[in-house]
């Protein structure tokens, strides 16, 4: 098997300075695909029980076993807590999973798409077309560059903004900070929502606060949902919401049988209880 930095023994270890001290390790059958593009370390894997692997810089953003959960949880709770989505804007998830989601919602009539890495468009078309078929959709509107140029020049355009970005290291980071959710808010429509990657509960706890804090001051509602991914270091992963007029922690729209058929994870319980947090969590968040 071909030598990568993060491969040993046919096994591919994920080590992260952001979860110090822990790693996680998937058992690889054969490297599918690896290429450096102007921005990152793009790997695609074959793993021996978890189906095909996308890694950026050493991270795994998903494997075909568990992605469904992240995917739609990160669409549909935004998409079904507004009540009538028309336009929306996607932020990074280069695999396209997310615009996967996004177009299951019949009502939604445009859906913008900003992702700064070409690459890993067409990784993804080649290597993970159950995700790729996102692009698919003639609504989707594509464009390459850095997503907070993009959205800085919107103004009362979305109802529902989703960003699927990577961790808050290097060229990410932006999109954890105050200026951007700013930007995010200018680009919503009055009553839009906006859902972003947000991090771990156990593992970032100052991340999690600190995106908490900004969408407290800048939103009418403000919540965070989390999430079971297996294959993100501690087994999950949370969503940070802002809304400018819906409640977020319930559906605001009946989830039809033709769509809930087709999902694995969202379902309305699932959306209400994903709200609901350990203790150490309200601790955390309830009074910044
Ligand atoms: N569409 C899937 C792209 C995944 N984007 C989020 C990846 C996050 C990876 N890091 C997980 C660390 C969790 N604390």
């Amino acid at each position: 098997m071909e030598d990568t930095n993060h491969i040993k023994d046919g096994w591919f270890f994920e080590t992260c300075s952001m979860w110090s001290g822990m790693g996680f390790a998937l058992e690889i059958e054969q490297v599918l695909h690896k290429e450096k593009s102007r921005f990152q370390q793009i790997e695609v894997f074959q793993t021996k029980n978890y189906g095909r692997m996308l890694a950026l810089d050493g991270i795994i953003q998903l494997t075909e076993f568990d992605e469904f959960a992240y995917q739609e949880m990160l669409a549909h709770v935004p998409l079904f807590a507004h009540p009538h989505p028309e336009t929306v804007l996607v932020i990074g998830g280069g695999d396209g999973g997310i615009l996967r989601e996004v177009g299951r919602h019949d009502c939604v009539t445009h859906i913008d798409f900003c992702e700064i890495d070409e690459a890993v468009i067409r990784v993804s078309k080649q290597f993970l077309p159950g995700l790729a078929c996102g692009f698919d959709d003639p609504r989707v509107n594509v464009n390459i560059g850095d997503g907070y140029a993009y959205v800085r020049e919107k103004k009362n355009q979305y109802d529902v903004i989703i960003v699927d970005s990577s961790d808050p290291v290097g060229p990410g980071e932006v999109l954890f900070q105050k200026p951007f959710y700013q930007s995010l808010k200018t680009a919503l429509k009055p009553d839009g929502i906006v859902a972003t990657q947000g991090e771990s509960i156990f593992l970032h706890k100052e991340c999690v606060t600190n995106l908490a804090q900004i969408t407290k001051q800048l939103f009418v509602h403000q919540a965070y949902a989390c999430i079971m991914v297996p294959t993100y270091p501690g087994g999950n992963i949370g969503i940070c919401l802002g809304s400018l007029g819906p409640a977020l922690k319930e559906p605001a729209r009946k989830v039809s049988e033709t769509i809930q058929e087709q999902l694995q994870y969202y379902t309305p319980r699932m959306h209400a209880a994903s709200f609901v947090l350990p203790v150490f969590a309200h601790r955390m968040l309830d009074n910044i």
